[in-house]
C-alpha cells in the first residue's frame, strides 16, 4: 500500500513510534511517505520505499500564529494526489487529525477517497486535548477518523471517559524491534560514565512537568545515600534548569550527568542498571519499554498505561505517583546485589519481548486493509 504518515518529528514517543512503524512498513514492501515539518529524528535511512515531504509554513507578519494546520493539509492534498496515496495515518490527534480531516474533505471534492487512521498517543488526550480550548475540535476530528487506535487500554478508557466518542477505539500497543538488540553485545563502555563499583541509574524524557523530574532526583538521592551510584539524565525540556538547581541543593551535582537530547539511547541504556519513570501520567511509557528491551529494570509510577508495560516485581516495581520513599526502597531491592539485579534484567527483556514489532505490525496492516476496503462507505451516491 501507499501510506502517508503524519507525526511530530522531534524527540518524543509519538514521533518515534510513527517513524519506527513507517520504517518497518517500508521493509514489508509498503511505500511510506512521511509528511511533517522536519525529517523525523530516527529516520536516518531514506530507502527506496521511504519518502519525506517537508511542510513549509512561510512567515507572514500579519499572522500572530502561523497556520501550520493549513500548510499541512495543503501538503497532504498535494502529496496524496501526486503519489496516489492509499491511506493516511496520523499520529497524535492535535492538530494532525484535524488537518488530515480537512485534506480528506478537499480530496473528496475531486472524487478521491482516502481513509484516515488516527493514533492517539497520550498528552493529545490527557493533557492538551481535554482542555476546553481544544476539546470540540479534538472530539470532532477523532469522530471523523475512519479508524481510531490508542497505544494502551488505559488511554482508550481515558479517551472514552473524557470525550464524547461515537465509534470504536482499537488498542494497538507501542512496540520495539527485538532483532535490533543483540544479546551478545557486551561492550557498553560503562567505564566512560561510572566507576566499576557504581550502579548506573538513568532517566530519559522531554523534561516536562508530567515527568516529575524532582522525583527522579529525590529517588536517586536516596539510592546514592546507600550504595555508590551515578544518575544519567537524557533529554531537554522546561524542567531541566530546576533539575540542575535541585542537584546543587541535594549536593549530588558530581553524581548526576546531564547528556541533553541523544540519538544514542540504546548505547546509554546498554550500560544502565536501572531506569526511573515516576511520571504523573503516561499513556504507555515507551521509554520504559526501550529500557526493558535493553535489559534495564524499571522503577515507575503506576499511573495510566505504565502497568501494561512494567510488571510489578518482575521487570521492576510500581508505586503511587509521588511515593519517592517506596520507589527508592524498591530501587535498592533491585540494585543491592548482582544476583537480584541480573534476575530483574533478564525478566525485563522477557516482558519487553511481548511487545515485539512482529506482533504489532500485522495489526496495523489489518486495520489499513479494512479502512482501505471501506473507503467509499460514507460517500453520498
Ligand atoms: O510525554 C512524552 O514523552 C511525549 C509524548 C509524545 O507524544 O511523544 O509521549 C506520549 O506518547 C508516547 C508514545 O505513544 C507514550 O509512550 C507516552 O507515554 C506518552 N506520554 C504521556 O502520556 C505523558
Amino acid at each position: 500500500m501507499k501510506i502517508a504518515i503524519v507525526c511530530y518529528p522531534t524527540f518524543g514517543g509519538s514521533g518515534v513510534v510513527a517513524t519506527e512503524l513507517g520504517i518497518a512498513l517500508a521493509t514489508r514492501g509498503h511505500e511510506v511517505h512521511f509528511v511533517t515539518y522536519k525529517q523525523p529524528v530516527r529516520l536516518e535511512l531514506l530507502n527506496n520505499n521511504i519518502y519525506f515531504h517537508e511542510v513549509h509554513v512561510p512567515e507572514y507578519p500579519l499572522f500572530h500564529y502561523q497556520p501550520y494546520e493549513l500548510a499541512l493539509s495543503s501538503k497532504l492534498v498535494d502529496t496524496i494526489k501526486l503519489y496516489d496515496i492509499d491511506l493516511l495515518h496520523v499520529h497524535y490527534a492535535i492538530p494532525h487529525a484535524y488537518a488530515g480531516y480537512m485534506a480528506k474533505k478537499m480530496l473528496e471534492e475531486e472524487g478521491i477517497h482516502v481513509p484516515m487512521i488516527t493514533t492517539l498517543h497520550g498528552t493529545d488526550i490527557t493533557l492538551v486535548g481535554k482542555h476546553p480550548f481544544y476539546k470540540p475540535a479534538v472530539t470532532f476530528s477523532i469522530n471523523q477518523s475512519d479508524v481510531v487506535t490508542s497505544v494502551s487500554e488505559s488511554l482508550r478508557q481515558q479517551t472514552l471517559d473524557l470525550f464524547d466518542i461515537k465509534g470504536e477505539i482499537e488498542v494497538v500497543s507501542n512496540f520495539i524491534d527485538k532483532r535490533k538488540y543483540s544479546p551478545n553485545y557486551t561492550d557498553c563502555e560503562r567505564t566512560a560514565m561510572a566507576n566499576d563499583d557504581e550502579r548506573i541509574v538513568t532517566h530519559i524524557s522531554n523534561f516536562r512537568k508530567v515527568k516529575r523530574i524532582p522525583d527522579v532526583l529525590h529517588i536517586f538521592n536516596k539510592i546514592q545515600e546507600e550504595i555508590p551510584a551515578k544518575l544519567i539524565m537524557v533529554g531537554e525540556g522546561p524542567e531541566k534548569e530546576n533539575a540542575e538547581f535541585i542537584c546543587e541543593q541535594l549536593r549530588i551535582t558530581d553524581k548526576v550527568i546531564f547528556l541533553g537530547n541523544s540519538n544514542e539511547i540504546d548505547r546509554i541504556l546498554c550500560f544502565s542498571d536501572l531506569f526511573l519513570l515516576p511520571s504523573e501520567t503516561e499513556s504507555f511509557g515507551l521509554a520504559a519499554l526501550e529500557a526493558m528491551i535493553n535489559k534495564v529494570p524499571v522503577i515507575s509510577s503506576n499511573s495510566g498505561g505504565i502497568p501494561e508495560v512494567n510488571k510489578h516485581g518482575v521487570s521492576g516495581y510500581l508505586s503511587d505517583v509521588g511515593n519517592v520513599e517506596e520507589m527508592a526502597v524498591n530501587a535498592l531491592k533491585i540494585l543491592r546485589n548482582d544476583m537480584d539485579l541480573n534476575a530483574f534484567k533478564k525478566n525485563a527483556v522477557t516482558v519487553a519481548e511481548q511487545f515485539d514489532i512482529l506482533q504489532i505490525l500485522p495489526k496495523y496492516e489489518e486495520i489499513y486493509e479494512r479502512a482501505y476496503s471501506s473507503r467509499f462507505k460514507n460517500v453520498d451516491r
